[in-house]
């Protein structure tokens, strides 16, 4: 016979993990919902860049291909997308992986952080007020 004691443990530790996965998920559109946003972090701005760079990850092997970028743009312009793939892709190796994109984000973060702070402010970040596409 299950002993119930350990077996609640189990479930409670399962629930405790994916509420912990479900607050990382969520933290992203909570600042960008929030009345008075934060300043962003350069930490959480390459969190969220990456949430979203690696939902083109269809094969879930942490590396964004040539054909899981353009699949994840389908409206841009190939040739743009193309160049655009190639420039992040910084070892050509035919796949983008954290590092590479690591990379991108923080030097997009240093540009988009007019004062030099080291935080986006609401005005600084992409898109400013309206919702990140
Ligand atoms: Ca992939
Ligand atoms: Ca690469």
């Amino acid at each position: 016979m299950m002993k119930p004691l350990s077996r609640m443990r189990s479930l409670g530790l399962c629930a405790g993990s994916a509420a912990a996965l479900l607050l990382i998920a969520t933290q992203g559109s909570f600042a960008a919902n929030a009345q008075t946003p934060k300043d962003m972090t350069l930490a959480q701005f390459e969190a969220r860049q990456q949430a979203i760079f690696f939902k083109a990850d269809k094969d879930g092997n942490h590396l964004v291909s040539r054909a899981e970028f353009m699949a994840a743009r389908p409206t841009g312009d190939a040739t743009t997308l193309g160049k655009r793939f190639d420039h992040i892709d910084a070892n050509h190796d035919g796949s983008i992986d954290a590092a590479e994109l690591k990379k991108i984000v923080d030097l997009r973060f240093k540009r988009l952080d007019k004062d030099g702070n080291g935080t986006l402010s609401a005005d600084e970040r992409p898109g400013g007020k309206k919702q990140a596409q």
